[in-house]
C-alpha cells in the first residue's frame, strides 16, 4: 500500500456536497481507501480571481494504484461530478489533484508530483497541514506544517 495525498476543490453548484460525493466515489475506486480526510475550507480564488470562492479540503488515501493510475481515477471522479474543462484555473464543480505520493517526484508530460504549485498555495498546505503536518515535501525535505502559511484567504468552513 503506497500513502498519497490529494486536493480537492469546488466552486460550482453544492459544493460540499460534491465534495463529499468526490470522498465516497474515491473512496469505493478498486485499489484506493480514503484513510483521512481534513476540514473544509472556504478560499478565495486564485489564479484567476474573477470567480466565485472555492471550497477545499485534502484528503489521504492508501493506494495499491500507481500515480498514473490514481491520475485515471481523480478524472474519472471529476467527470462523474460533471467537471466540464474550459477555462484554465477556471471555476468547477470538481477539480481533484493529487498533492504527493509517497515521498516520490514524477515528472511526466501529464502528471507532476508533487503538484508545481503546492508549496505557494494556502488553500492547499492548510488542510494538508491538518492531515499530514509530519510529511516531508520531497523538493524542499520540508514538513507541511513547515510549508504552511498562515492566511486570512482561507477561512475554516466545516471542521
Ligand atoms: N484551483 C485552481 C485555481 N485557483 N483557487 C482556490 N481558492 N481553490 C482552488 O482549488 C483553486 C483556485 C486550479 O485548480
Ligand atoms: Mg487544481
Ligand atoms: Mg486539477
Amino acid at each position: 500500500m503506497k500513502t498519497a495525498y490529494l486536493g480537492l476543490g469546488s466552486n460550482v453548484g453544492d459544493r460540499l456536497e460534491q465534495l463529499e460525493s468526490a470522498i465516497k466515489i474515491l473512496d469505493q475506486a478498486d485499489g484506493v481507501q480514503v484513510s483521512q480526510i481534513s476540514p473544509v475550507y472556504e478560499t478565495e480564488p486564485v489564479g484567476y480571481v474573477e470567480q466565485p470562492n472555492f471550497l477545499n479540503l485534502c484528503v489521504e488515501v492508501k493506494t495499491t494504484l500507481t500515480p498514473q493510475q490514481l491520475l485515471q481515477q481523480c478524472f474519472y471522479t471529476e467527470h462523474q461530478l460533471h467537471r466540464v474543462r474550459d477555462i484554465r484555473w477556471g471555476p468547477r464543480t470538481l477539480d481533484v489533484d493529487i498533492l504527493l505520493y509517497e515521498n516520490e517526484i514524477i515528472e511526466e508530460e501529464n502528471l507532476t508530483v508533487p503538484h508545481p504549485r503546492m508549496r505557494e498555495r494556502a488553500f492547499v498546505l492548510t488542510p494538508l497541514n491538518d492531515i499530514a503536518t509530519d510529511v516531508v515535501e520531497p523538493h524542499t525535505q520540508l514538513s507541511i506544517g513547515e510549508l504552511v502559511i498562515p492566511d486570512d484567504t482561507v477561512k475554516k468552513y466545516k471542521a
